[in-house]
């Protein structure tokens, strides 16, 4: 037997295990949320028929792990989809060819002589296009390197899942951002810091033995929206992660998520030459300790080839760094970008860093702690800040950071996992919130200077770019606790790779790959996504309240709480109400953190006149007969954005009952649970914080805002066993 047709026969039988594989699954575990986006489930029929005639069997020559997983995924999602065998083929000359690989892999793509546009769009770039070989229409997927192709693939997948036509295809794409990151808050002992999804997907006492299968299908889910990089362990690290021991197992992990161009990273904790190397130090200007990095950095690079590099928390929230030492963050960071440096490794350095001063706003600490290194930081080292000056509030400002370090290679850090956003109780599509802060416009060189042009690297032509979100997985099998957060992680890959798409684009993608593509049911989901984070700073902190929520766990209202020992811990350092009026003064008559901003966005925040009204108590402390734009008083109108959002909420269940039928049963079910969760939370929001802040403004609820079911003393008492 030729090898050709040795390897159509092999082609034909991994076809027919994956269709049987694809049958077994969707009867018994069609409905769980386990496959995410990836659904490969037959189309309606009439896409079916217009599509068959273009994809009969996919040709992706070579071998290699990429390759053998570019073949996987297509022969799955093209016979699944299709609802009958695609075969994997050698015959690039026959009807419906779907042709993947470089030009070093593919003979065909070789002859095409794209070489020069494909160097363009860089080894994860892509191009698509439907074209004639010979007489037979085909589809060619090419990439410069065989992630591009992979990534081309998914997109390929993607057009079909969404329903778009493939016969006259001229797709050319590539990143915008070139590190694109989700980062793991996960613990050595499996617990995750602010996971909300079980467990963590890494089984560390199984491995390196032992790999979980899941951990492929985590690598081919971040591949199919490309993202690029994982950390693995919590930025509050553990430093054992950097034993052999521990080594051992990240590289079989990062040889699991290798064929699928995911890179792994590490938190560093920043004394683990003390804890591990036995050294009396860990100050960055010390020989030996940075000694000690560098063998380290050498020894990891052993084990893992192609390792990230270091994310470190230093001197924050009880983290290890170099001020222990009276060293700065650019003598921490820029020591262990040396011992990085001759294996291209990176150090991201964040910039989550705030002190405990007294009568300081910690709004400004991270500007005070980092602008004055603007230009200081190695040219493998990257600045992570987290969107706003606080800590991923349901809304915040963007952080001044973006718009006052043109010399420093700046990424922003979301969250996506819902701390401060109703766990993985709440419906909360996070593309809007995101957007808003990637259309921010920082000022910082004239209009237009906004924080995608920070993050792409087009405003301060930045060499190296990047964006991390923190992750919301765990063990679940639904992997986000809630079916529709599983939209998050997909939305923050889709916008890493273009921070220019439109939240709605991604919403309606998403469901029409995970729900429905029934029309009527897409509208209303997406408009469902597309307003729940307003809803939820509706009823959670509108008007820009900010950190009005239960302290440790950060579930639910307490803007009474005052007893931790730190003030920036305590929703009273937020608000400041009193019998004038509510919220916190960062104009020059209070903090003047303000200053931090540019002008014309400063003027704009320090006039109550134009400031925008959602960011009004982040920036004044405003009376309580304040007239707000729609010419009622500010507390009126913050009891009615409370009621909005308990309404948003009660509309939307009646909504989702109105899709049962359209949405399967199993998840159907599930999603109406936390649903009702969310009202009762919504509810609680209200009147826990409307009563708690009526004992200063003394006025009633205006019209229409509902009397509360408890009383004050109730919502304080309230216990949450979390
Ligand atoms: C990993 C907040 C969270 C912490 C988290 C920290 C950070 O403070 O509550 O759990 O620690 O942010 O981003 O470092």
């Amino acid at each position: 037997m030729s090898q050709g047709s040795n390897r159509s026969l092999r082609g034909f039988i991994v076809c027919l295990a994956i269709a049987l594989q694809l049958f077994i699954g969707a009867t018994a575990e069609a409905d769980d949320g386990y496959r995410l986006w990836l659904r490969y489930d037959p189309l309606p029929t009439r896409m079916i028929t217009v599509y068959r005639q273009r994809v009969t069997s996919a040709v992706v020559p070579g071998n290699s792990h990429t390759l053998e997983a570019i073949r996987t995924e297509l022969v799955s999602g093209c016979t699944g989809l299709l609802g009958r065998p695609v075969p994997i083929s050698s015959d690039a000359h026959r009807d419906g060819a779907v042709i993947v690989g470089t030009p070093r892999s593919s003979p065909l793509i070789s002859g095409l002589r794209w070489e020069t546009q494909l160097a363009q769009l860089g080894p994860e770039g892509f191009r698509i296009r439907s074209l004639k070989v010979g007489t037979h229409p085909v589809t060619v997927i090419a990439s410069d390197g065989e992630i591009g192709a992979l990534y081309g693939a998914f997109h390929f997948l993607r057009l079909m899942q969404t329903l778009q036509p493939i016969n006259n295809l001229d797709v050319t794409q590539k990143p915008r951002i070139q590190l694109r990151m989700l980062d793991h808050w996960d613990n050595l002992d499996g617990s995750i810091e602010r996971g909300y999804a079980g467990r963590s997907l890494w089984n560390w006492s199984a491995l390196p033995g032992t790999i979980d299968p899941r951990l492929r299908d985590y690598a081919r889910a971040n591949a199919s929206i490309a993202i690029n990089g994982s950390l693995l362990n919590n930025v509050n690290a553990d430093a054992q992660i950097l034993t052999a021991d521990y080594l051992r197992k990240v590289a079989a992990i990062a040889s699991v998520f290798r064929p699928y161009g995911v890179r792994v990273f590490l938190s560093a904790r920043f004394s683990a030459p003390i804890e591990l190397g036995g050294l009396k130090t860990a100050d960055p200007l010390d020989a030996e300790v940075a000694m000690w990095w560098k063998k380290k950095a050498d020894e990891i690079f052993e084990f893992i080839h192609d390792f990230g590099g270091f994310v470190v928390k230093a001197n924050s929230e009880g983290q290890p760094g170099p001020r222990t030492y009276n060293r700065t963050h650019v003598d921490g960071a820029n020591m262990l970008a040396a011992a990085m440096a001759p294996h291209n490794g990176l150090v991201i350095w964040r910039a989550f860093v705030y002190d405990m001063k007294p009568g300081y706003d910690r709004a400004g600490a991270a500007y005070e702690n980092l602008q004055p290194f603007d230009g200081k930081f190695a040219a493998n080292v990257l600045l992570q800040v987290k969107n706003g000056p606080i800590d991923f509030q349901p809304r915040e400002p963007f952080h001044p950071l973006f718009g006052a370090m043109p010399k420093t290679q700046l990424m922003p850090e979301f969250q996506i996992t819902q701390e401060y956003l109703g766990f993985s109780n709440h419906l909360v599509f996070l593309a809007s919130m995101w957007r808003e802060v990637l259309d921010s416009d920082t000022y910082a060189k004239g209009p237009g200077s906004t924080i995608t042009k920070v993050t792409d690297g087009s405003l301060y032509s930045q060499r190296l770019t990047g964006i991390a979100g923190v992750a919301n997985t765990g063990s679940d099998r639904n992997w986000t606790g809630h079916h529709f957060l599983q939209a998050n992680w997909y939305a923050f890959g889709r916008l890493a790779w273009n921070p220019d798409l439109n939240s709605r684009q991604i919403a309606e993608e998403w469901i029409k790959m995970t729900f429905t593509r029934d029309p009527r049911a897409t509208g209303t989901i997406a408009r469902i996504m597309l307003e729940s984070h307003q809803a939820l700073v509706d009823y959670m902190t509108p008007l820009g309240l900010h950190h009005l929520m239960w302290g440790g766990h950060h579930y639910g209202p307490a803007p009474w709480w005052d007893t931790f020992e730190r003030d920036d811990w305590n929703p009273v350092y937020y608000h400041r109400a009193d019998e004038r009026g509510l919220g916190f003064d960062r104009t020059e008559t209070g903090s003047n953190t303000l200053s931090q901003y540019h002008r014309p966005v400063r003027d704009r925040f320090e006039n109550p006149a134009t400031c925008p009204e959602e960011f009004l108590l982040w920036f004044h402390h405003v009376p309580w007969a304040h007239r707000m734009k729609s010419g009622r008083i500010m507390w009126d109108e913050l009891a009615l954005h409370y009621q909005r959002g308990v309404d948003w909420i009660r509309s939307t269940r009646k909504e989702w009952t109105a899709l049962a039928g359209v949405v399967d049963p199993e998840r159907y079910d599930q999603v109406a649970k936390k649903l009702a969760i969310q009202e009762r939370d919504a509810i609680w929001w209200r009147d826990a914080v409307l009563l708690y802040f009526q004992t200063f403004s003394k006025r009633p609820l205006p019209a229409g805002v509902e009397k509360p079911a408890k009383t004050l003393e109730e919502y304080k008492a309230k216990s949450l066993v979390w």
